[in-house]
């Protein structure tokens, strides 16, 4: 049976993009989300998310009949699970929203239909939607009794696009297939050949899942090793930035960058799912989150430290030092603020400081909530000719490009390096 009817559940962005990859090869997809603002905003044509070339491809899909968006699950030859998993408790992986969504698509599911899990998840969740699947649906078989000869095949196919280049990666990116079995493997390389130029890479269930989560914990220790690196290094009066690059020409040595700790929704969330699971063994990957969680509170005591310096050689008072933090997003040039270390710097330092708190985020039009109110969206260049002290939280383009002639100030804090 060939996929003519493709529905993806969750249209955040994961899901939308995919959704929006499979229309734009003219299949007939309908995206399925709780939020109806999404929803409505999906079926005008238009997008509820940030990213590039991401409106054009729904829009052409939508107008174009491909691409619709409902509240209800609708019967379907294939559905992708792509909703959120984030973590509770201590940094438990929260399951709900996959529970939820396989539990809404059971009534609507019928013989010889492909349902995958996209969502980040802790090994053997693949295993229990099949579970949650065959709970509500007793007439049909599943791959844990059925095996190869099951009415629903059902798999783990994780996503591994970066955020800001999705509609790039998503279609050339190598996707690694975690089937039930080799027949559920079989038929979702055949759903993602629809629109993939990269490989299907095929394995079972529970090593797809521990792929996705291996992927960012790498990162993530790669990260907490550069950061530990910049701590021991502002002890020492030694330039990170300048030792990495040196060290780095090493032809086996490849450090990443260290900043004001890791934000986003995926690096600092996954290694939480291998730690949760296995406590006893994960004792590296647990101290690599942690060394990256700490950072900002490195970086305010730095900033603190600065303000000191500043007030001794200045003679101002506190209340008439003007602070300004560069950069609010969890990485350079977007405008994701959501767990972001440089916008959790940014309020720290915006409700500790008695004078101004100047900020600098070119994109963004107003501050979010939280800051509104306790500080100032400012130019470069008014932050620049004001302020007293100069917090450089994110590696921006246009903070990059900044002649170090134009800044005058000698109390600065460089969480990336870059006006060092
Ligand atoms: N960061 C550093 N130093 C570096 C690189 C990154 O401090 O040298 C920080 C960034 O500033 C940011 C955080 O790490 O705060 C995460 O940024 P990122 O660009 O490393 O990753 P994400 O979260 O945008 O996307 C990651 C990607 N995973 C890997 O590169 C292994 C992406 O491919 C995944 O699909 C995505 O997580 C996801 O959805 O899981």
């Amino acid at each position: 049976m060939s996929f003519t009817t493709i529905s993806v559940v969750g249209l955040g962005y994961i899901g939308l993009p995919t959704a929006a990859a499979f229309a734009s090869r003219q299949k007939q997809v309908v995206g399925v989300d709780i939020n109806q603002h999404a929803v409505d905003t999906i079926n005008r044509g238009e997008i509820h998310i940030v990213e590039p070339d991401l409106d054009k491809v729904v829009k052409t899909a939508v107008e174009g009949g491909f691409l619709k968006a409902s509240t209800t699950p609708v019967e379907a030859d294939a559905y992708l699970i792509a909703v959120p998993t984030p973590f509770k408790g201590d940094h438990e992986p929260d399951m709900a929203y996959v529970e939820a969504a396989a539990k809404a698509i059971a009534p609507v599911l019928k013989r010889g239909a492909l349902v995958i899990l996209e969502s980040t998840s802790p090994v053997g969740a693949t295993e229990q939607v099949a579970a949650w699947l065959a709970e509500s649906r007793p007439d049909l078989t599943f791959p844990q009794q059925a095996g190869e000869q099951a009415d629903i095949n059902v798999a783990y196919c994780p996503e591994r696009v970066l955020p800001g280049q999705v509609m790039v990666e998503l279609i050339k990116n190598d996707r690694v297939i975690g089937g039930m079995t080799p027949v559920c493997s079989a038929r979702a390389s055949e759903l993602y050949n629809i629109f993939l130029e990269g490989e299907c890479v095929v394995t079972n269930s529970r090593t797809a899942e521990m792929c996705k989560l291996t992927e960012n914990s790498f990162r993530d220790v790669n990260i907490a090793f550069a950061n530990e690196l910049s701590l021991i290094c502002a002890d020492q009066g030694i330039n990170v930035w300048e030792l990495i690059r040196l060290a780095n020409r090493h032809p086996r040595v490849n450090i990443l960058q260290p900043g004001p700790g890791v934000g986003g929704h995926c690096i600092a969330v996954d290694p939480w799912f291998i730690v949760a699971q296995n406590p006893d063994q994960a004792r590296l990957i647990r101290t690599a989150r942690e060394v990256n969680d700490g950072k900002p509170h490195w970086v305010m005591n730095q900033v603190k430290a600065t303000v000191a310096d500043c007030l001794a050689q200045s003679g101002k008072r506190a209340s008439e030092l003007k602070i300004a933090c560069f950069g609010l997003a969890f990485k350079p040039n977007i405008d994701d603020l959501r767990e972001s270390p440089a916008m959790e710097i940014a309020q720290r330092v915006a409700q500790w400081h008695a004078g101004e708190t100047l900020v600098v985020e070119p994109n963004i039009h107003s501050l979010p909530k939280a800051l509104a109110g306790h500080c100032q969206l400012v130019t470069i260049d008014e932050a620049l000719a004001t302020a007293d002290v100069l917090v450089l939280l994110v590696d921006h383009s246009p903070f990059r490009a900044i002649d170090g002639e134009a800044v005058r100030q000698q109390y600065i804090v460089d969480t990336k390096g870059v006006w060092r």
